[in-house]
């Protein structure tokens, strides 16, 4: 195919010229001051990565070869990353909102107001009228302090995290099948294993550096079976793949273990000594044969009898996925009906043998382990056993009865908001308004609150609705730990100083925390002082940090946990020799029916609606967005559409189309491609305002995980509008628009 290319001027001419933050001539090649080994403040891979620093700027980065994980290499975003360093529409001091709008203000005001509003609404409302919302691009020092300044200087209930909107049903069926929330492997395994199953992962895209360990096992000679509705790259190369109707994998899920008891390709060894219930799966399975998982899946029975054939006799195996299985109001089900395929075939705790969820977000691992969910307390501690908040309550030096109770979950916080129960929030690393589903609601909450307060680095489209917006830190400019998704607790540098009048997160917390009256808790001088006190609180509890500490994690390149002692050398692998960690050591089967999702297709809506991602943005797209060399890369939102269902509705590539579901409607270019099964659409979340995916999504959430269902509701498409002549004129404006100082208001 014939591409455009533009001569140098012509481009300038186009897109203006090259902004500050970006340096002349695309590379900064000065000698830096120092290179500093650190790691990509994006996926939950945490590559390792060297940046270079000039007068305190981060000017770019070297690969960092040694680095166990990623080996030197770095995907699109991880080799821009640093570009938001420099980025002018970084929040350089705080500001207060009146009636014309923001304006700056000094940290005397801005610290002096927000107390006092958490205390007036408190004091009319009672303490769980005020909500907090943290986040697991955090490091796990942040995550600990969240927790712990919720608890004891709010003294509210309700303090949950976007890890709720992400890995939350794969750590409850993680919990409910191996007494444990980790991937059961180091990703050093993938590579030895010789079937792997990917199912509900855009791997290449989202974890595009874990993609090469799948060709290392492929190389091996392993046979990689993918599962998802859309051929997405990894897909591509599959040596089987299986194009499942959404929403129905556990259905899936029971049609191989059918074929795989069928044809004695279980391990009864390891099913009689190591686990519970394999009775309750057996005579459910026997209901699931391939044809009737076909009638359920649309996956051809001859299809689902192969992949048994592949999974069930090997000698060692991998099962992995991410949030296509559990992004659903049945997403543990889901996850624990292909747990049983793990369990069943005996293959987990042995070297190339186990089973792992992908952690997405950065600190997707540590960020939910620490204590800043609603039901856990640090140590990955029960905030209902008795026993577990009696520990922390001594620990941290306050009664029992004065630490808070159960309270809700992300999406929950938002509804009890809109229903006028919650008052005031005080939200850090999140932006709900694009990431939470059905969001005109989200919206109507925000503008609901009578005190709103948010720590960001940039005006995310969440802050723009707070009375008063704290200027944070960005992860070079802080020091801490991150645990991968694989379970290594790394560590990040500290690299340069917040520009500005920006402070350090933790520092914000803190002097809060002191203004509130309840300093003596928060004395910590350094983010080391906090790891410390984290690893002490969690010592003992089900995620067990106790023998780290920061000099270890740096000699080591990261330690896994548990790590009891500092003796101990951590963990890499769990479950060795099929010990589980529930208190009889065995692991435990799940036999749940097939259900279908919260919203099925119907006349009115006959298609069926998803969302995910694309390989140049990340999450809500507040910092991805304002990376224009990213930005270019995948401009718009588009709707993936098959040619079939184009075909039948009249639209072709490009033409404008609107998408309706029973919540919102947006309108946008189509994307004809034959990677998408003709039975649904596709449409990435990373944009806001009237470009958000989030106007249509459901908020239906799971009964356990409370997870929304961002994978499956029924949508109507409609074509509008011709494809614009001049696309790639298009393109180049948004281009211009991500790049200009004042994008605030235009990337709406
Ligand atoms: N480029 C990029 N990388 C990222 C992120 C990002 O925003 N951008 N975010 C990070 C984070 S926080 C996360 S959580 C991860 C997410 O990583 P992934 O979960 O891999 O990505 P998604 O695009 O959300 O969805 C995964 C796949 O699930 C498929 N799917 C949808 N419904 C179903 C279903 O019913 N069954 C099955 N089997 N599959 C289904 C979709 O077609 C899609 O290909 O990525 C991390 N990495
Ligand atoms: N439709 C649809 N919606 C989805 C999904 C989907 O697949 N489909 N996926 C869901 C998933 S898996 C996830 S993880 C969520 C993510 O959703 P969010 O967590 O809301 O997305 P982020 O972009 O991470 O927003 C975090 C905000 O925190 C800021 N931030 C980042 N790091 C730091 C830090 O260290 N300190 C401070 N102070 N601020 C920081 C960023 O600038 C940004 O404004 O989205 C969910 N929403
Ligand atoms: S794979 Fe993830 S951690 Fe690695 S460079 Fe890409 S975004 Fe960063
Ligand atoms: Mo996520």
């Amino acid at each position: 195919m014939a591409t455009l290319t533009l001569p140098e001027d012509s481009y300038r001419e186009l897109y203006g010229p090259t902004p500050s933050y970006m340096p002349s001539g695309g590379w900064d090649t000065r000698e830096p001051d120092k290179l500093v080994k650190t790691h990509c403040c994006f996926c939950g891979v945490q590559c390792g990565i060297q940046l270079k620093v000039k007068d305190n700027k981060v000017i770019g980065f070297e690969p960092w070869e040694e680095f166990p994980v990623n080996q030197g290499k770095l995907c699109p975003k991880g080799v821009k990353r640093y570009m938001q360093n420099e980025h002018p529409d970084r929040l350089l001091a705080p500001l207060i909102r009146n009636h014309e709008g923001f304006r700056d203000a000094t940290w005397y005001e801005a610290l002096r107001t927000t107390p006092k509003a958490i205390k007036d609404v408190q004091a009319t409302y009672g303490k769980d009228a005020f909500a907090f919302l943290g986040g697991a691009s955090m490091t796990n020092e942040k995550a600990y302090l969240n927790g712990k300044f919720s608890r004891i200087a709010l003294g509210t209930a309700n303090i949950d995290y976007n890890g709720r909107l992400c890995m939350v049903s794969a750590g409850a069926a993680n919990r409910m099948a191996f007494g444990v929330d980790r991937a059961a492997n180091p990703w050093s395994d993938i590579p030895l294993a010789k079937a792997i199953v990917l199912t509900g992962t855009n791997l290449a895209e989202c974890f595009p550096i874990l993609t090469d360990c799948v060709w290392r096992a492929r190389d091996n000679g392993a046979r990689i079976i993918v599962i998802d509705p859309r051929v997405t790259p990894i897909a591509r190369t599959a040596d089987l793949f299986l194009p499942v109707r959404p929403g129905r994998d556990s259905a899936l899920a029971h049609g191989i273990l059918h074929v795989m008891i069928e044809h004695g390709w279980i391990d009864e060894k390891f099913i009689a000594e190591h686990t519970h219930d394999f009775d309750k799966v057996r005579d459910l399975a026997k209901k699931y044969s391939p044809q009737v998982a076909e009638k359920i899946t649309g996956v051809p029975a001859k299809n689902i009898i192969k992949a048994a054939e592949i999974w069930g006799p090997v000698e060692t195996s991998m099962l992995l996925h991410a949030r296509g299985i559990e992004h659903h109001t049945k997403g543990v089900e889901n996850v624990l009906s292909y747990i049983n395929l793990v369990l069943a075939s005996g293959r987990i705790g042995k070297p190339g043998c186990g089973y792992g969820t992908i952690t997405g977000q950065g600190n997707g691992q540590g960020g939910r382990e620490h204590g800043q969910r609603c039901n856990q307390l640090p140590g990955g501690r029960d905030i209902n056993k008795p026993a577990d908040r009696q520990f922390i309550a001594d620990f941290w030096g306050i009664p029992e009865a004065e630490l808070p109770k159960q309270g809700l979950t992300a999406c929950e916080i938002i509804d009890a908001i809109e229903r006028g129960e919650i008052k005031g929030l005080l939200s850090i690393s999140f932006n709900p308004l694009v990431s939470i589903p059905d969001s005109n609601r989200t919206r109507a909450a925000l503008e609901k609150l009578e005190f709103f307060a948010c720590i960001d680095f940039f005006l995310s489209e969440t802050a723009r609705y707070a009375d008063v917006v704290f200027a944070g830190s960005l992860q070079e400019e802080d020091e801490g730990t991150v645990t991968t998704g694989e379970g290594r607790c790394v560590r990040l540098r500290n690299l340069v100083p917040p520009p500005g009048y920006a402070w350090l997160d933790w520092k914000i917390i803190c002097e809060l925390a002191d203004l509130l009256g309840k300093g003596q808790f928060f004395k910590y001088r350094k983010p080391e002082e906090i790891f410390t006190e984290l690893t002490a609180a969690s010592k003992g509890g089900p995620i067990d940090y106790r023998g780290m500490t920061y000099q270890k994690i740096e000699q080591n390149m990261g330690v896994f946990w548990p790590c009891p002692s500092r003796e101990h050398p951590g963990t890499p692998r769990l479950f060795e020799g099929g010990k589980f960690h529930h208190p009889d050591g065995k692991a435990k089967f799940h036999a749940y029916e097939y259900r279908p999702p919260a919203e099925d297709v119907d006349a009115e809506y006959p298609i069926f609606f998803t969302s995910g991602r694309v390989v140049s943005q990340y999450l809500s797209g507040t910092q991805t967005r304002r990376i224009g060399s990213l930005l270019d890369q995948y401009p718009e939102p588009l709707c993936e559409i098959h040619p079939l269902l184009a075909g039948k509705l009249g639209i072709k590539d490009r033409d404008l189309v609107k998408v309706t579901t029973r919540r919102g409607e947006m309108t946008l270019p189509a994307q004809v491609v034959k990677r998408i099964r003709p039975d649904r659409v596709f449409i990435p979340y990373h944009w806001a305002g009237k470009k958000a995916a989030n106007q249509l999504t459901n908020r239906a959430l799971d009964p356990i995980s409370k997870i929304p269902e961002y994978k499956v509701c029924a949508c109507r498409v409609e074509k509008v509008a011709e494809a614009p002549k001049a696309v790639t004129s298009l393109n180049g404006l948004h281009r211009l628009i991500a790049k200009t100082p004042n994008s605030r208001a235009s990337t709406m």
